[in-house]
């Protein structure tokens, strides 16, 4: 357990000396020395996890423990125009896309997944950036819909395509160079039971703000894995190809990729 709090401590104290971790999702500054104390944390707890089994369930908490107020965090109003007319048309033809490795890729509506079998969880949700909240999120488990489809041999790792480009928030310390947000996980993270998309939070239907239709909740990991707008999920056997290669918008931008709490 002290590893993993050390970890937590290392991030959200700024231990390591500067603002970079502090700061989050925000402004990133890299220097080779803290680049590699962030990995060799990060090597720590994914072999530590895999130790005590990274099956163990996030402690979930009951409805008296919801935070009054949950921040709404990065992108929260996405401004493609696609995304747009889906919002303004209550999401009615949209559809979610899962295709790469998988025996039979499929285009699902939201009235479909809604149909699915739910799982709801209430549990924290912990930023780099130092803030935690209590929220209810329920949604179909991402390891029935991966089962749906079946998985190729060399399929490896999901990733997440959002519908959101980012840049950062200025105010916050300065521009990012922007790309469009997506995230991904292995095969142990998306097999977890409480890996859902989540359609849902707090008992109403899963707001913009939160990541509408659907957003990832992978409660093993910190905040920005956690994938608001996905729009396409794809199976793959490597990212070195995609974006910049990190598998993860923050994690081009320097974050580590396994982001275990
Ligand atoms: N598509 C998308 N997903 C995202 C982000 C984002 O900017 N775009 N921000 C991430 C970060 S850093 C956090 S902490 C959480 C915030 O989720 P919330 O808005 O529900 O608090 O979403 C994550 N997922
Ligand atoms: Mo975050």
């Amino acid at each position: 357990m002290s590893r993993i709090l050390t970890r937590r401590g290392l991030l959200t104290t700024g231990a390591l000396g500067g603002s970079v971790l502090l700061s989050g999702c925000d402004a990133l500054t890299r220097s080779p020395g803290i680049t590699n104390v962030v990995r060799s944390a990060e090597e720590a707890t994914y072999r530590w996890q895999r130790l005590i089994g990274r099956d163990a369930l996030a402690t979930e908490y009951t409805r008296a423990d919801l935070s009054p107020v949950f921040k709404a965090n990065g992108s929260v109003d996405p401004d493609d125009e696609a995304y747009r007319a889906h919002a303004r048309a209550g999401f009615a033809n949209w559809r979610l896309k899962i295709d790469g490795l998988v025996e039979r890729p499929a285009d699902i509506s939201l009235a479909d997944l809604r149909r699915l079998p739910a799982r709801t969880q209430i549990t924290r949700h912990d930023c780099v950036e130092g803030w935690s909240a209590i929220g209810e999120w329920a949604g179909p488990q991402l390891g029935t819909l991966l089962k749906t489809v079946g998985l190729k041999p060399n399929a490896r790792y999901v990733v997440f395509h959002c519908a959101d480009k980012y840049s950062g928030e200025i105010s916050k310390g300065g521009m990012q160079s922007s790309g469009m947000y997506y995230e991904s996980i292995d095969l142990v993270d998306a097999f977890h039971p409480q890996s859902i998309l989540a359609t849902r939070m707090n008992g109403a239907p899963l707001p913009v703000a939160y990541g509408a239709p659907i957003r990832l909740r992978v409660e093993r990991q910190l905040g920005y894995k956690h994938a608001k707008y996905v729009q396409r999920i794809e199976v793959v056997e490597s990212f070195a190809n995609m974006e910049l290669g990190k598998g993860g918008y923050w994690e081009d931008r320097g974050y580590e990729w396994y982001a275990g709490i």
